[in-house]
């Protein structure tokens, strides 16, 4: 029969220190505290839209210009938000020196999976060390420190399967016609812009769409990610509500082979029953004084 998931952090440190393949998976939650907005829940629309029924290419098709709009209002958002302490306690996780000062064998390895779109845990780390330890740290292919499986709400693509190039594109505002519409987040304006104005492709002209995964799609590097499920003895599943699946599959998996689970969210959320660690509270208080 299931136990309860234990609440100790002592002993929650144990299993850290005596795990050599660590994985953390991360959703919404961890970038609630930085000041952007959850999927599900409060904080699930954006306009009159509900946000989930957004994330299709469908939606995208039927409307480009709504789409973007979304997209741009994310963009201007999670680029004018800075990374919280649950970044950072993530970010210094993912360096050995840190790991090692914390009693953990000096091969250990970690693996940030984020669901994530924002790129905030990628500044975190940015600013928690160089450009060199950054290198050093991403030599190992199998054991990236990141891995953004949803994609990058920065990163745009061609929308086109023909041509399918992908780039990492910043600019605000991405396309003078969208200059401004981050502002009607609650009335009910909308701006139709045509889909000549619209964001293209730099390589063959298309449409172009945000570089993120959609319901429906594949999420990237999954190969990655299930050889780093397979031979995880630890999986720190933080601020997801673990609905959306493969990700939401991952903490069971670990279990199934005999790994361990710590989940640390606001709330219950699904299967947290059967985690071995349960940590309720703002991941941005709980993460670094587990992981500190
Ligand atoms: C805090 C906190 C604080 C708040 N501290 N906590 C039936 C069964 C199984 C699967 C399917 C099925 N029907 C369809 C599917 C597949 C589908 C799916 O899973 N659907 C479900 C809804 C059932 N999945 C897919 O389509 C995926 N692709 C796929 O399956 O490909 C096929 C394939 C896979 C594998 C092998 C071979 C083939 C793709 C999914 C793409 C999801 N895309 C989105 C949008 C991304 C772009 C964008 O951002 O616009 O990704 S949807 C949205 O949900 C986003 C998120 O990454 C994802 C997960 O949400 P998340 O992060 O969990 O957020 P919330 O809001 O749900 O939860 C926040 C949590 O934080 C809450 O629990 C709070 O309590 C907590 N929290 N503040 C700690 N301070
Ligand atoms: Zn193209």
């Amino acid at each position: 029969k299931a136990r309860k998931p234990s609440t100790s952090i002592s002993d929650f440190q144990k299993v850290l220190k005596s795990s050599k393949n660590i994985i953390a998976l991360a959703g919404a939650g961890l970038s609630a505290a930085s000041g952007i907005p959850t999927f599900r829940g409060t904080g699930g629309l954006w306009r009159k839209f509900d946000v989930i029924s957004m994330a299709t290419e469908d939606a995208f098709y039927e409307n480009p210009s709504r789409l973007w709009q979304f997209y741009h209002y994310r963009r201007e958002k999670a680029n004018a938000c800075k990374p919280n302490l649950a970044h950072y306690a993530l970010a210094e996780f993912s360096l050995p020196y840190f790991r090692s000062q914390l009693g953990l064998a000096k091969d250990s390895k970690f693996t940030l999976i984020t669901q994530n779109v924002d790129g905030l845990s990628k500044r975190a780390l940015e600013e928690t060390c160089t450009p060199e330890v950054i290198q050093s740290i991403s030599e190992d292919p199998a054991h990236p420190p990141m891995i953004e499986m949803h994609g990058r709400v920065n990163d745009v693509k061609c929308s086109s399967p023909k041509c399918g190039h992908i780039e990492f594109n910043p600019a605000s505002p991405i396309c003078p016609a969208l200059d401004g519409t981050e502002a009607f987040v609650d009335e009910d304006i909308e701006k139709t812009i045509a889909e000549d104005d619209l964001p293209r492709c730099s390589k063959c002209k298309a449409l172009a769409r945000p570089g993120v995964v959609w319901f429906g799609e594949v999420p990237y590097d999954l190969e990655k990610i299930d050889d780093l499920v397979e031979e995880a003895d630890l999986c720190i599943v933080v601020g997801t509500s673990s609905t959306v699946y493969p990700a939401a599959g991952y903490a069971a998996e670990v279990q199934a082979h005999g790994g361990k689970v710590a989940v640390f969210n606001l709330e219950r959320s699904a299967g947290d029953k059967k985690a071995n660690f349960l940590f309720l509270g703002p991941c941005e208080e709980t993460l670094p004084s587990c992981l500190g």
